[in-house]
């Protein structure tokens, strides 16, 4: 553009005037849908409505985006295989302050904002825990005014949708895509080749010194769409940017010339596999070659449009850590460090030491489960056939750092080889993701107390002492735009009513409304939220499943993935119990109670699949017999996914977090729905623990073994027959279960389940049980005591200022990333 021409942007003063919502509106109607009154569809009016407010927003993101360039500021990547955004049209409305306009506009119309926004596909490119915290972290971080960038994969098809058939789980693809999404932006202009395979030569630069390259290698595109996210009410938008994989060639001319048209367009398919589908399991990892490739081809992209950014504004690379930090969720982007040295040493030309305390100030690491298998390795051989370049230089991280270890601490062997990057299987060789990125990175850290010092102890004991300044715990946190404000509109407006609004951007303020534990009206309008939030899950439970729920029940809920460490088989044993005591006496329940579970497993877990199979065959038995009058229903809600979460989270009066103790790494399910009242029956495990202590001990339901109990009783050797010998109610329950009385039709299916509680039960649920029904009885007798509920309820939400994700991000910013909002 020549200087003496006008400017059309509005960024360089150009007066272009912002139309209002529903010109926008109306305009997204007629020009991008071409739609009229005779042919409009919901859909039609969702992504009008959604086009139309991301109008509203793009002015804020185009100059958050020019403010961070324009000032040159140390920016934070945060690196994750998985971000589970959920929904994106209420959240925006929230924090841009649009929902009331935007209801009242559709409203005019004759169109109601709620069902429209069930319309919305959730953006599910994520499993559990992990995927959510990042997309609760990207809203803090938008929200704190960090310069924060988001990057990951855009998956065609997102963690699968779960049906249900004969009680058992089937996967089917979740196609959130089908349709786009007015989310994304594509940005063709950032286009990254990414290099697999080939060979690794090398020749000596001028200056004589020996450098690599990496030749002869399969190429793939990685090709940007962003997403903006908004920070609440502040005019901050920040940048989520998930790569897509495109072939080099759309196909091969060779071939084509043949005649062959199928294998023409072969490869094109095999090349855009890697973005296609999000591996769905979470805690159980697949050492598969796609799995590989994904995190590198991400890794890649991630990696060439950092420093293609950095090249912007700076020259000098040892620069570098002092303007980009990069956050690696889990171990899945570790391949990042290595690739990073690869960079700076063959293209940028600079010395292994230098390059080396390059990576090493711009990387942290989080880790998020101490599950051992969970923790990820590659062999050799396929890291050396897909990355040749980075096996090279992993070899060669490892062998500096052994030689280093050896010279400072003449450690023995043993200890040296649990340090070590490289597994030697006795010929067979892995490498350990985890040393890799603790090793290459300045900063480690576990996701709650308990978590911090297994790592500490435990996991990575010798690492811990060879370096303990690197380990550092971030306790998670949530995101309450979402999870109370937008989940439970009523009850924020309650609190808004008597403290005023601060405490959404700081939830300390919550602490105020303990001034009115004594306030009977607003006691008695705090239950009646609540009410009405049952009432709503009622409906859709009527909806859907065909089943009558009592309001004035006990709602319990346990809502996550299927796994076996987290106990969904407990909570289900403790059901059969309670249905053997209304058997013998309805009398023997003093309140009525519906046990609500959800979730999904990974496809390939059987025992977690077999695990929904039971809880259905019971509530099959238990809902249908009238002898119980009604006093227990259980409920299997399907395709949970952050969009029900918003829906049962507030309906339900007591949270289930029963991991058994050293497992869970933090829980953040346990922190939704104390924000918003539930109390929690739970372990000493993961963050449960910091609630409990935020709380107060009469504020929560504790039991069972504590982690370090059952380290203890595991190395004592563990007899689980004897519980079942010594509890008569336990006895039943399992016996009730050999007999197949939940599956007459079925006969033995059940029996992997009574053969591991029996006789080896890695996860204690024997030894647990009798303490879980114990409490699972002080949770009754509470519960029957109304103001007393209520007053610890009200107490749960007033103390949860410690699990705001902005606490937890701001902690990260200050401590690892060493990164400040923009002064205005
Ligand atoms: C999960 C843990 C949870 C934790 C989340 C977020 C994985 C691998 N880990 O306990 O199981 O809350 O991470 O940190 O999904």
């Amino acid at each position: 553009m020549s200087k003496n021409n006008k400017s059309i942007f509005f960024t360089d003063g150009a007066k272009v005037k912002q139309s209002s919502l529903i010109t926008q509106f109306a305009e997204h109607l007629e020009f991008d849908l071409v739609k009229d009154k005779t042919t409009v569809t919901d859909y039609d009016i969702l992504e009008a409505i959604s086009l139309a407010v991301r109008d509203r927003l793009t002015r804020n993101w185009l100059r958050t985006q020019h403010m961070y360039n324009e000032n040159n500021v140390k920016k934070v990547h945060y690196l994750s295989l998985e971000f589970l955004m959920g929904s994106l049209l209420g959240s925006t409305l929230i924090n841009t302050g649009l929902y009331e306009e935007c209801r009242k506009l559709l409203e005019s119309f004759g169109y109601d904002l709620n069902k429209i926004m069930r319309e919305e596909p959730d953006m599910g490119l994520g499993n559990g825990g992990l995927g959510r915290l990042a997309a609760c972290f990207m809203e803090s971080m938008s929200t704190l005014e960090l310069p924060a960038y988001g990057y990951g994969i855009l998956y065609e098809f997102g963690i699968f949708e779960q049906e249900i058939e004969n009680g058992a789980q089937i996967e089917k693809p979740d196609h959130w895509l089908r349709y786009g999404s007015p989310w994304k932006i594509l940005r063709p202009e950032l286009t990254y080749k990414v290099q697999f395979n080939g060979s690794v030569t090398s020749y000596f630069d001028d200056t004589g010194r020996e450098r690599h390259q990496w030749i002869n290698t399969d190429n793939v595109l990685a090709i940007a769409h962003d997403v903006p996210v908004p920070g609440y009410k502040n005019d901050k938008v920040n940048t989520l940017r998930l790569w897509q994989a495109k072939s080099t060639d759309e196909f091969n001319l060779s071939y084509f010339n043949q005649g062959n048209y199928l294998s023409a367009v072969e490869n094109k398919n095999l090349s855009e596999t890697i973005s296609k589908v999000l591996y769905p399991n979470d805690t159980i990892p697949q050492g598969k070659i796609l799995r590989l490739r994904q995190q590198y081809f991400f890794v890649s992209a991630t990696l060439q449009d950092i420093i293609y950014n950095f090249k912007l504004n700076n020259k000098d690379f040892c620069d570098f850590p002092n303007k980009a930090a990069i956050q690696l969720n889990d171990t899945h982007p570790a391949i990042a460090i290595p690739d990073l040295m690869r960079i700076l040493m063959d293209t940028e030309g600079l010395e292994w030491e230098k390059a080396w305390e390059i990576t090493q100030k711009t990387f942290g690491y989080t880790n998020h489960t101490i599950v051992p298998e969970a923790l990820e390795e590659w062999s050799e051989g396929l890291m050396s056939t897909l990355l040749p370049r980075h096996m090279q230089i992993i070899n060669e991280i490892n062998s500096r750092f052994i030689n280093e270890v050896k010279e400072k601490y003449s450690a023995d062997e043993s200890v040296i080889s649990k340090m070590s990057i490289i597994r030697n299987n006795g010929g067979e060789k892995n490498i350990k993701m985890a040393n890799l990125a603790i090793i290459g990175s300045n900063s480690t850290n576990g996701v709650a107390e308990l978590h911090t010092d297994i790592l500490k102890k435990y996991i990575f004991n010798d690492l811990y002492n060879l370096q303990p300044e690197k380990f550092n715990n971030k306790t998670n946190g949530i995101s309450v735009r979402r999870f109370l404000l937008l989940a439970n509109p009523e009850l924020s407006e309650l609190i808004t009513d008597k403290i005023g609004d601060k405490w959404v951007k700081d939830l300390r303020e919550l602490r105020k409304i303990e001034k009115y534990l004594e306030d009977e009206k607003f006691k008695s309008r705090w239950h009646e939220i609540k009410s009405k939030n049952k009432l709503k899950l009622i409906d859709y439970i009527r909806k859907n499943l065909k089943t009558e729920i009592n309001i004035n029940s006990l709602f319990e809920t346990q809502v996550k993935r299927f796994h076996e460490y987290k106990r969904q088989l407990l909570n289900v044993l403790h059901v059969i119990s309670l249905y053997n005591k209304l058997k013998e006496n309805t009398n023997n329940a003093l309140i009525p109670r519906t046990v609500i579970f959800g979730g999904k497993a990974a496809p390939s877990y059987h025992i977690a699949k077999l695990i929904i199979k039971l809880i259905n065959s019971v509530a099959d038995v238990v809902n249908n017999d009238k002898d119980i009058d009604g006093k227990l229903k259980v409920l299997y809600i399907k395709n949970y996914g952050v969009t029900l979460a918003e829906k049962i989270i507030p309906a339900s009066d007591l949270s289930v977090q029963i991991s058994t103790a050293g497992f869970e790494a933090s829980g953040t399910g346990n922190m939704k729905f104390a924000v918003n009242g539930a109390l929690t029956i739970g372990t000493l495990d993961g963050a449960n623990i910091e609630i409990k202590k935020e709380v107060g001990d009469e504020n929560i339901f504790i039991f069972g073994l504590t982690s370090e109990e059952i380290l203890q009783k595991r190395k004592e050797g563990y007899t689980p027959l004897n519980y079942y010998e010594k509890n008569s109610d336990l006895k039943l329950v399992i016996d009730m279960l050999k007999a197949d009385y939940f599956n007459k039709s079925e006969p033995g299916i059940f029996e992997p389940i009574v053969n591991e509680l029996l006789h080896r039960d890695y996860y204690f649920v024997m030894a647990d049980f009798n303490s879980f029904a114990e409490t699972q009885k002080k949770v009754e007798f509470e519960y029957m005591n109304r103001d007393k509920w209520l007053r610890k309820s009200i107490i749960n939400v007033a103390r949860m200022e410690k699990f705001s994700s902005d606490r937890a991000v701001s902690e990260y910013a200050h401590d690892i990333w060493k990164v400040e909002p923009l002064a205005q």
